[in-house]
């Protein structure tokens, strides 16, 4: 068993060594990172959970180049893992332990092909960062509703990798609404160039969509036609100090309605979480029952949208739904009020990091969650503490959980995750909802996927991923694995 042990490993590393003396050829010496020191950054995860190693990290900077990777890859049978601004949740961009997987980094596909107004569309390399694609968009007068507490560092690829959806998901869709059209580079090095502009076209299978939310498990996306939609110049903000026990979806119904589905945010922060951040300007606080963060936008000049929110407003009152409002009157108080809100994660870390869940449920039951979920934490142990918000609008909650001082990070995340994430995950299907709405299965979330997935459509899972990637090459070890059984 040793020797043959040793013989696999005298193979693996001449192939190894082969494969990179190819890659060499094929990317020139900065495409192929193997110092240590600067490899060090793309192998820990965004939260720092997992560490991984690997032989180089890759560096294409243009297509032909992805797809000569991809074509040694197979040759060679070697996993490669994309990497896009490795600002995944569920280590979806970290490869594993052995040190035979390849990262591929996007970061050298960063150039905006094209932005055209008049069909309002904006084409990037896969390796664009957010910010820089939003700022493109704004100078050809248009905006990419695409808004992440990440968007300074994530690039598109991981965007589209995860299907991201963020803080206007309500009023846009998540990121699988936005793509017009992609460029994949399948696994054996094809080119699947299908960069349309076009918001109809109905000329068979919607192979786009696979790619988007396969986390880089099925080919690796090199370039993307994102929709854009008219600057919503206009906005109107309100801090609502929710009143106890307010009904949430029967005020996300009237929002929704009296604004006539001008609304782009809903967003719920407990008074816990907001106690993590600091507020500017000093006077935003919590009702007794959290914080309605909420937005309407609009791009019309002749839309009075100030007082359709006021208007609105006023009825949320009427109901009792809220002990106080307060209206954002300038463009600082609003830049305020979403500062709050977007520094919640970095408030989690700073007081010593949480343990995170990413539930939603059919908006619907979003009081129902918070009610049942409270309770399974209570019962576990009372003496924890939740920080919970998120895009309640979408049914969406960062259902998180406090480390509690003295607690060894990775141990309590540990113990959590067997312990008591189950019951919230049950509560959660028991709803009707999922264990990750938007931040995805990666490597944390797989045997999560595997056992809340309907057995149908786990089957299908693991069909398309062993038909476009027969020798399992693209991220091994992400989201699912074809070698693995069925869910029971
Ligand atoms: C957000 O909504 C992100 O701010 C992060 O999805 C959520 O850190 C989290 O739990
Ligand atoms: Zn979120």
């Amino acid at each position: 068993v040793v020797e043959i042990g040793r013989e696999v490993a005298r193979e693996r590393g001449d192939m190894s060594d082969e494969m990179l003396n190819s890659l060499r050829d094929a990317l020139g010496d900065a495409g192929v990172l193997t110092d240590p020191e600067r490899l060090a950054t793309y192998l820990v995860d965004q939260r720092d959970l997992v560490k991984g190693r690997t032989p180089a990290v890759l560096r294409p900077a243009t297509t032909e180049q992805v797809m000569a990777i991809m074509r040694l890859a197979t040759r060679h049978r070697v996993g490669i893992v994309p990497q896009a601004g490795n600002t995944s949740y569920c280590a979806g961009a970290t490869p594993d332990r052995s040190g035979t997987q390849f990262v591929l980094s996007l970061e050298r596909l960063d150039k905006i092909r094209s932005v055209d107004p008049l069909d309002a569309a904006l084409s990037v390399d896969s390796g664009v960062i957010l910010k820089h694609a939003q700022e493109a968009a704004e100078r050809a007068g248009l905006f990419l509703p695409l808004s992440l507490g990440s968007e300074g560092s994530c690039r598109i690829g991981g965007v589209i990798g995860t299907n991201a959806g963020g803080l206007s998901v309500l009023r846009y869709g998540m990121t699988r609404d936005l793509v017009l059209g992609l460029e994949i580079v399948l696994p054996d090095g094809t080119l699947v160039s299908d960069m349309k502009r076009l918001r109809k076209n109905n000329t068979g299978y919607d192979i786009r969509q696979n790619f988007i939310g396969a986390e880089g498990t099925l080919g690796v996306v090199t370039g993307a036609v994102l929709k854009l939609i008219p600057t919503p110049s206009r906005r109107a903000t309100a801090w609502i100090e929710l009143a106890p026990d307010v009904p949430l979806p029967d005020m996300l119904a009237l929002v929704r309605r009296e604004t006539s589905e001008l609304v782009s945010s809903f967003e719920f922060i407990t008074a816990r979480s907001l106690a993590l951040v600091r507020d500017p300007g000093g006077r935003l606080k919590s009702g007794s029952g959290g914080v309605i963060l909420i937005e309407l936008s609009s791009s019309s000049r002749h839309l009075p949208i100030d007082e359709v929110l006021e208007g609105t407003m006023g009825e949320v009152v009427e109901k009792g739904w809220a002990e106080d409002i307060i209206i954002a009157q300038t463009e600082a108080q609003r830049a305020d009020m979403w500062q709050i809100r977007e520094t919640i994660p970095e408030g989690e870390k700073r007081a010593g990091g949480s343990v995170k869940h990413d539930i939603s449920v059919p908006f619907s039951r979003t009081v129902d969650f918070l009610k049942q979920g409270g309770a399974a934490v209570a019962a576990y142990d009372p003496r924890l503490e939740l920080s919970v918000y998120g895009h309640v609008g979408d049914g969406n909650l960062h259902y998180n959980i406090m480390v509690p001082a003295g607690e060894e990070r990775l141990a309590f995340t540990d113990r959590i995750g067997r312990e008591l994430a189950p019951t919230l995950y049950d509560i959660a299907a028991e709803m009707g909802g999922t264990f990750s709405a938007e931040h995805g299965v990666g490597r944390f979330k797989r045997a999560l996927l595997q056992h809340y997935a309907d057995p149908g459509r786990y089957r299908v899972l693991r069909g398309i991923k062993g038909l476009f990637d027969p020798h399992g090459v693209m991220n091994p070890g992400a989201m699912v694995d074809p070698a693995e059984g069925l869910p029971s």
